[in-house]
């Protein structure tokens, strides 16, 4: 099995595309098979460009990351694609389908496309999502994409993964004032008006401008709007130059490191929680110490609070 594991990591190393999808099913089943592999491959992840691109469904996310992914590999990047499809809990990474509408760019060496399911193991999707990240950065993904749908708690989380994220609207739908509203224009370092073409669309530009205005903001970034046309190819090439900008911007300004840190204590704290509580679960069940506390608290010799102090102090402090 490890001569196997070994045998991946190097396949994804070298950015062969087989050993990176078989890695990808690898951590996002989340067995001890995938600990083993993310620590073949850790040390040399950490050095791509994280974009997550979130936004409502239907406003044009897929049609937008194929239309950077052109301007990308112009420059001979090489880009991944993780496309977290929340509609699909049981088919896992097999449905690219037409919900992704990057099919052109699958015969491309340099481009990497994969769609998740938003199903996670244990502590949810954004666990496996971390790792699958690490793969494609490990196989040399200068820019890795995260196309997330939304604006539920678990899609804010993977946005949070990114180092640049993109918030992408578009009009008449009121989109905008939901998104103002739901204080998720907060996660945008880009701001992305799409199908520009239709009627409304300087509307949003306005409203969304005017509502960043209202922003006290925390670091010198102040988040630029673009419009753009997905479907035409307009107004891509600004977008790609405010992310490389933003990019910039996070390495020049020590803004990068600091997300980062806060990242891997976000993930080191579900990781741990995660343990935790299979330990603890264990615990109950199987140590005399509990199943004496459990007899003391039904017959009220101990409260509930002090029996909890007591077991973290028994299971955590030995
Ligand atoms: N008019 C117009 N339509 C667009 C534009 N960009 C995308 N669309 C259309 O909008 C629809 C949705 O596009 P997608 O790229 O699949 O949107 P998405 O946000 O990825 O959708 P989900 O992944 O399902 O949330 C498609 O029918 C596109 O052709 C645009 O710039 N103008
Ligand atoms: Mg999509």
């Amino acid at each position: 099995m490890e001569e196997d594991l070994s045998t991946i990591a190097q396949g994804v190393l070298k950015h062969n595309h087989r050993s990176i999808a078989r890695a990808i099913s690898i951590v996002e089943n989340g067995s001890d098979e995938a600990q083993q592999l993310v620590q073949l491959l850790f040390k040399h992840s950490g050095r791509s460009h994280l974009i997550g691109i979130t936004g409502s469904p239907g406003v044009g996310k897929s049609t937008l990351v194929d239309a950077l992914i052109s301007q990308m590999t112009k420059e001979g990047l090489k880009v991944g694609v993780l496309a977290i499809d929340p509609t699909s809990p049981f088919t896992g990474g097999a449905i690219l389908g037409d919900r992704i509408r990057m099919q052109d760019h699958t015969l491309n060496k340099n481009v990497f496309i994969r769609s998740m399911a938003n199903r996670g193991y244990k502590g949810g999707i954004a666990l496996s999502t971390y790792d699958a990240v690490r793969v494609l950065e490990a196989s040399g993904c200068q820019i890795v994409i995260i196309e997330t749908v939304g604006v539920g708690q678990s899609e804010l989380a993977i946005a949070k993964t990114a180092d640049t994220t993109v918030l992408v609207l578009m009009p008449g739908t009121g989109d905008d004032v939901q998104a103002i509203k739901s204080g998720i224009m907060e996660i945008g370092d880009v701001f992305v008006v799409n199908k520009g073409d239709l009627p409304g669309a300087n509307r949003t530009y306005t409203d969304v401008m005017a509502s960043l205005e209202l922003n006290s903001y925390q670091s010198s970034w102040r988040p630029p709007v673009v419009i753009t046309c997905a479907e035409n190819n307009e107004g891509i090439e600004n977008l790609w130059q405010d992310i490389k900008k933003h990019k910039d911007y996070l390495d020049n300004s020590g803004e990068l490191l600091k997300r980062r840190k806060e990242k891997i204590q976000t993930e080191l704290t579900e990781l741990v929680a995660d343990m935790a509580r299979d330990n603890l679960t264990h615990s109950l069940q199987h140590s005399q110490f509990t199943q004496d506390l459990l007899d003391k608290l039904v017959r009220q010799e101990v409260d509930p609070h002090s029996a909890a102090q007591l077991v973290v102090e028994n299971i955590f402090n030995k």
